[in-house]
């Protein structure tokens, strides 16, 4: 079933990369729903996906990501 993670994004400078980081995490399959929060550098996602290929999709598009427990 669905899941809900939170990530700690790292290396996010402006609302460009917010939005880098969001797409990125939208197109990984299994993703339901991807939000990126720049105040606080997190990123919420929905869906049946593992932590570690949502942090590949972010490193791969440049940035960093950890998971919050
Ligand atoms: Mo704007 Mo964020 O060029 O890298 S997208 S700083």
């Amino acid at each position: 079933g669905e899941i809900r993670q939170r990530l700690s994004i790292s290396g996010m400078t402006c609302a460009g990369c917010v939005n880098t980081v969001q797409k990125a995490l939208n197109r990984v399959s299994g993703v339901s729903h991807a939000q990126v929060n720049f105040g606080n550098h997190t990123a919420e996602v929905r869906g049946n996906v593992s932590a570690v290929e949502l942090i590949k999709a972010v490193e791969d598009v440049g940035y960093g990501a950890s998971r919050i427990e």
